[in-house]
């Protein structure tokens, strides 16, 4: 079994591997240079995402939190006016801190549901299945365990009732507008008539308070987004000295766009295994997008991909909104 084992596993890792290095030496060698924020979530990428939703300046979790927490009521009466059986998806789970709102104002109401997490961490789908029946004893919970489009046809397969989506976080800020479309037009058609999909956007708001957010005093965003030059070190055999990167993030009230660059603090060559990558002093990496949005580009993103916006939930001060969706 363990020749087996070594013969199955090492290949895949090396396929990534080879994947991530051919994405940066693309990106790095670039007129602009840039590299994808996908993969600023290694183990420490994780660990510092975690604390930048504790920073005082990063306020799209607590808004989301706010919304799922007070009105889940709504949010629920909201399905149950669409399907009167559903089972629920959850993209990118996380630890359902949010959602465990909704699921527990979902099971008041009697209806029987299964939810099913979806997580890319197989580590993640394990401690929830664990630590759910703790808190909602009578969920019935089946972790999925792998991406996105694939678990959501997995679904489809275990399951012949509508499905209600929760795509949450925010994480569609994290495509360009035309990447977005492209997107929620997959999901679209892994869906079928009645289904819903309940999708978190960041809203647009007065420009500093975005600024602060992706520019935190404790500097975490920083160190967040350096993160990803040393795991290139650590991972790709690179010798990126971070002391000579600054982090420059940029809000575009008129697009929306939350971008986010690191510069270079001197003219520099920097190695990535075989290959050395020239640094002209000031040069920029184009490291992530954010892009914040009104509720008209919200819609207009709902109805180029095939759904129709039918509700609207939002904190207080209206700076995030979970959008329901129907297919
Ligand atoms: C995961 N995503 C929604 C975060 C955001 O706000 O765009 C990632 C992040 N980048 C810097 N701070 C947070």
């Amino acid at each position: 079994t363990t020749s087996v084992m070594h013969t199955v596993l090492v290949p895949v890792k090396q396929d990534r591997r080879e994947i991530f290095f051919q994405d940066v030496i693309r990106g790095l060698s670039a007129k602009s240079k840039y590299l994808d924020s996908k993969y600023f979530y290694d183990a420490e990428g994780d660990r510092l995402f975690q604390e930048i939703m504790r920073c005082h300046e990063y306020y799209p979790t607590n808004c989301e939190m706010e919304i799922l927490q007070e009105q889940s009521a709504a949010i629920s009466q909201t399905i149950l006016a669409h399907t009167s059986r559903f089972d629920i998806v959850e993209l990118g789970a996380g630890d359902a801190t949010k959602s465990i709102h909704l699921l527990k104002e979902l099971l008041n109401t009697g209806k029987d549901f299964t939810y099913y997490p979806v997580d890319i961490s197989a580590n993640v789908i394990t401690q929830l299945e664990q630590s759910l029946p703790a808190q909602l004893p009578s969920l019935k919970v089946n972790g999925l365990n792998g991406e996105y489009f694939d678990m959501l046809k997995e679904a489809n397969v275990l399951s012949a009732k509508n499905k209600v989506i929760l795509c949450m976080g925010g994480n569609i800020g994290n495509f360009t507008p035309a990447e977005a479309r492209k997107f929620c037009r997959q999901l679209r058609s892994c869906l079928q008539p009645g289904d819903l999909l309940m999708i978190g956007f960041d809203l647009k708001k007065h420009p500093q308070i975005i600024l602060d957010a992706y520019n935190d005093s404790a500097g975490i965003t920083r160190d967040f987004n350096l993160n990803l030059l040393k795991r290139i070190n650590r991972e790709l055999d690179g010798n990126f000295d971070i002391t000579k990167f600054g982090h420059y993030p940029t809000y575009d009230p008129g697009t929306g766009a939350c971008k986010s660059y690191l510069v270079s603090l001197e003219e520099q060559d920097v190695r990535i295994g075989e290959q050395t990558i020239h640094f002209d002093l000031h040069e920029t990496i184009y490291m992530e997008i954010s892009q914040k949005y009104d509720l008209e580009a919200a819609e207009q993103l709902a109805t180029l991909s095939g759904f129709e916006t039918v509700g609207n939930f939002f904190d207080q001060k209206k700076w995030f909104a979970d959008s329901m969706w129907l297919c």
